[in-house]
């Protein structure tokens, strides 16, 4: 080897020795999601690698069980305390069954909080919901009692009955039923944030209740597979299928008229915002505590409430009018 060739070489080897040791500096942050296969968490994802890239020392280790249950996460997350990854940003399956184990990351030094579906205060150190959480209970129904003015049977389609996020979003729409007289919530049933028990689900409030006028479901698979089940039982006009989804899913329910309008806000923001406030702990830059401001990059501030909560933004709704402009970017 020529002196020249050598000098390149070992030039070579020490950069991939100083790329290394950059890679092993790199604040792993897991984003650990209620199942995979769901299209809002996929688009969180996308989110989390945008904060990723803008940081430039960040790995996203994006995961999650097969299905809804807090089992499944549980098994997850001590995996990732195995690893030793930096931080846990996790999408609870339920409030209070993952605090033992998120307790354990925290004692290791691994920062934790939730996002999205809330883990019970005990079991992180914040938690950043989408919006508020009053403001999304009025949203779903108010959704429903636009297209209703002369009142009418609706049901609730959920995810999963311990999901934190839903459960909440169901009891501010319960506690705001009142000032929409004449909306009947008939039933509240669960399909897990899984299509094909969501549309069986949906199919049976369609046998259960024949005066039913619409089904609201506050999650991205229920008001697909809902208004698939209306549009197949030929009930397209009769049920208005509404609450939170994704454009790029529910466009095809908006054309048909299966679904007149729906709300939800923007997920590729919430998995960067997630990302982006999991960094600023890790680092130091600020400190989860009542009271505090935490950096959440292009998103702006997320200010700590007394029980350590933030929201990211508040919901916009989409119909005819604005779904084509939304439906290629989430
Ligand atoms: C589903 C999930 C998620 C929820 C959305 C609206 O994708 O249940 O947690 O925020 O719906």
């Amino acid at each position: 080897m020529g002196i020249w060739t050598k000098a390149l070489a070992t030039a070579a080897v020490a950069t991939a020795l100083m790329a290394q040791a950059a890679a092993a500096q790199d604040v792993k942050i897991a984003l650990v999601v209620k199942a995979l296969g769901i299209g809002f968490f996929e688009a969180a994802a996308k989110g989390a690698e945008e904060a990723a890239a803008e940081l430039g020392d960040v790995e996203i280790i994006y995961t999650g069980p097969t299905d809804t249950t807090a089992e499944g996460q549980i098994e997850v997350i001590n995996s990732l305390i195995a690893q030793g990854v930096n931080a846990i940003a996790v999408s609870a399956n339920d409030r209070d069954a993952l605090v033992p184990t998120l307790q354990k990351a925290m004692e290791r030094g691994i920062t934790v909080i939730s996002w999205d579906s809330g883990v019970a205060p005990e079991g992180r150190m914040m938690h950043l919901n989408p919006s508020s959480n009053a403001l999304i209970g009025n949203t779903i129904i108010k959704l429903a009692a636009d297209h209703l003015p002369e009142g009418g049977d609706v049901a609730i389609l959920s995810a999963s009955a311990t999901a934190t996020n839903q459960n909440i979003w169901i009891e501010e729409a319960t506690k705001v039923l009142p000032n929409y007289p004449g909306i009947n919530l008939v039933a509240t049933v669960y399909g897990d944030d899984l299509a094909d028990k969501s549309y069986r689900e949906a199919q049976g409030l369609m046998a259960t209740y024949p005066n039913l006028k619409a089904i609201i479901a506050p999650t991205t698979v229920g008001i697909l597979a809902a208004s698939q089940a209306v549009t197949d039982a030929g009930k397209i006009g009769e049920i208005n299928v509404t609450g939170l989804g994704l454009p790029s899913e529910m466009a095809g329910a908006v054309a048909s008229g299966a679904t007149k309008s729906f709300a939800i806000w923007n997920p590729i923001d919430l998995g960067y915002a997630a990302t982006m406030i999991s960094y600023n702990l890790v680092k130091g830059n600020a400190a989860a505590e009542p009271g505090a401001e935490i950096g959440m990059g292009r998103m702006g501030t997320a200010t700590l409430d007394q029980g350590n909560e933030a929201a990211m933004s508040d919901p916009f709704t989409y119909d005819a009018s604005n779904i084509d402009q939304f439906k290629s970017i989430f």
